[in-house]
């Protein structure tokens, strides 16, 4: 397998708005990022991802771009931004940017002009249709509204947006806005970017003709449609393909068959993806699903093309709380989810905060989220009669907010975030889950987390060993071996309250292990019958 940087690479998300603040606004910006590049450097990641701080009127949070050259008010400046990425780069480590052109912001001077008469030149730049019987083209759903469609009354079409009302789809059949887009990526790359993680890239391309879906509520016709490969080609071959770069595509309702087709190394399209077969589609922890997925995509790309761990991001609630236990086993559970993430094939990713095992949250009302989808949702369940409280309290689970408050830095006010108002609220954990906790304690996740990437660095095994599953059928050990010439690792985690067995297989039986890592304080060497206790998690080196 061909070796590469980015391949060896641990990325660290900087969701900025709830990273640092430090103008008290409360906001969190790029200048708090800068101050605290040493946290992130010490830690031993080698990327940063940063959420979009472009010009906006942050209806989503940055997803809706009004300027795509320009920096947001909150964020900073060009200038400081121009100062983060040298001082990412003076500290060996790099910086991949967030490109969002499915949409743009419905103020981005482009859809201005579009929408403001039906022969102006950008009319063709975002998707108008006629409407059909008085009503919306089709019965597509959007992410975040019952319709796809907006109706605008100067022009009497409607407009498709996949997102909200506020995020108009550009018309990527039209060739003037491929170009514009990749002269705006080759602005940002000039300046010395390292790449870029691409926001629902899978979205680009239509369905010809605009048919009804047979199933509306099953968004999946939104993505992976004919022409999305063209597109992609194009932008490598144009853009892409001329820089040192690492890219990362958000696809969703992508298979590992589809999924190839993304970042096959012989295609000349992206690099790596995101799918979104456990953040989407696997609510609550289930093994026996996240076994097979594992198994699947694994048997799909290995070889061929790589592919990206994560379990939480901006959009999905934080791990521990999602896929372990937040409570009496926090610590416990958030090292292992870590070292799943981490000895899994393909790059893993690290959300802030999660390195210290942060939760999510349940704020008693709906006037304490931000959340566009989880309060556009909200609004449409209350609107269909349905009871405000019921709707409510089953948005909170998944409400993206879970991930967004802020990083908890110390016990003081606000957690250390702000001096001024936090845009949304702290969670109230931080006096026992903060950053300088953390640090002083040896065996918080923290410092488990630099053993895990220390780990890596050392045991290419852990990049480009291969995968078996040696646990299927258990119902809560997860266990498999990653192998790459005479190293073989044995990782075993216990995805349980309770004390679980796991027999090691005979081949092992004979051979000497060394325990390399452990998340409880004392744990057995290598022995037939590993008695695991709850959430534990062991990774064993065989030579
Ligand atoms: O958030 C989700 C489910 O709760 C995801 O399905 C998410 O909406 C989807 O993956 C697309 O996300 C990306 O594009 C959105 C933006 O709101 C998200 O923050 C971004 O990550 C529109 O740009």
């Amino acid at each position: 397998m061909k070796k590469t940087w980015w391949k060896e690479a641990v990325v660290y998300q900087v969701y900025w708005r709830s990273f640092y603040d430090t103008d008290g606004d409360g906001y969190g910006d790029l200048q708090g990022v800068i101050e605290k590049l040493d946290y992130i450097k010490n830690l031993g990641v080698d990327v940063i991802w940063l959420n979009p701080c472009y010009e906006s009127p942050d209806k989503d949070n940055g997803y809706d771009i009004s300027d795509y050259y320009g920096v947001m008010e909150k964020a900073g400046t060009i200038d400081t931004w121009e100062t983060l990425l040298k001082e990412v780069h003076s500290r060996g480590m790099k910086l991949i940017m967030d490109l969002v052109v499915n949409h743009t912001s419905e103020l981005h001077p482009w859809f201005i002009e579009s929408r403001s008469s039906r022969d102006n030149p950008k009319r063709d730049w975002y998707i108008w249709k006629d409407p059909v019987d008085g009503k919306e083209p089709n019965n597509w759903r959007s992410y975040f509204t019952p319709s796809v469609w907006e109706y605008d009354e100067v022009t009497k079409q409607y407009y498709m947006h996949s997102f909200a009302i506020e995020q108009p789809d550009l018309n990527w059949e039209n060739a003037e806005v491929r170009e514009e887009i990749y002269k705006m990526m080759k602005f940002w790359l000039d300046k010395g970017i390292d790449g870029f993680r691409m926001d629902v890239i899978n979205l680009l391309a239509k369905i010809k003709g605009f048919p009804n879906a047979e199933n509306p509520s099953d968004i999946s016709y939104l993505g992976n449609n004919p022409g999305i490969h063209d597109y992609l080609q194009e932008m490598n071959e144009k853009v892409l393909r001329h820089y040192d770069i690492f890219t990362v595509g958000e696809i969703p309702f992508v298979t590992p068959k589809d999924g190839l087709l993304y970042v096959g190394e012989n295609r000349h399209e992206l690099h790596t993806l995101f799918h979104f077969q456990v953040a989407d589609d696997m609510p609550s922890w289930d093994i026996k699903r996240y076994k097979q997925i594992q198994k699947t995509w694994y048997e799909g790309m290995w070889g061929k093309g790589w592919n990206s761990q994560f379990l939480n991001n901006h959009d999905h609630t934080r791990q521990v709380t999602r896929y372990g236990n937040d409570k009496q086993y926090r610590v416990e559970s958030a090292k292992l989810l870590g070292t799943m993430v981490h000895t899994l094939p393909g790059m893993p990713y690290i959300f802030q905060g999660e390195e210290i095992g942060m939760t999510g949250v349940r704020f008693p009302s709906i006037d304490d989220y931000h959340d566009i989808a989880m309060k556009n949702k909200y609004r449409e369940e209350v609107q269909k009669g349905r009871d405000p409280q019921a709707v409510f309290e089953s948005l909170l689970p998944l409400s993206r907010d879970n991930s967004r408050t802020p990083v908890q830095w110390d016990d003081t006010e606000n957690a250390g975030f702000t001096s001024g108002t936090p845009w949304i609220k702290v969670n109230p954990n931080y006096k026992e889950i903060n950053v300088e906790a953390a640090l002083k304690d040896p065996n918080s996740v923290y410092y488990y987390y630099k053993k895990l990437i220390a780990l890596r660095k050392k045991n290419p095994v852990m990049i480009y060993g291969d995968y078996h599953d040696i646990s299927e059928g258990h119902e809560y050990i997860y266990a498999y071996t990653r192998r790459l010439n005479q190293d073989t690792l044995l990782i075993v985690l216990n995805h349980s309250d309770e004390e679980n067995t796991f027999e090691i297989p005979e081949s092992f039986k004979q051979q000497k292990g060394e325990l390399l890592l452990c998340n409880y304080e004392e744990c057995e060497e290598l022995s037939t019958s590993l008695i695991l206790r709850p959430h534990e998690a062991r990774i064993y080196s065989f030579v």
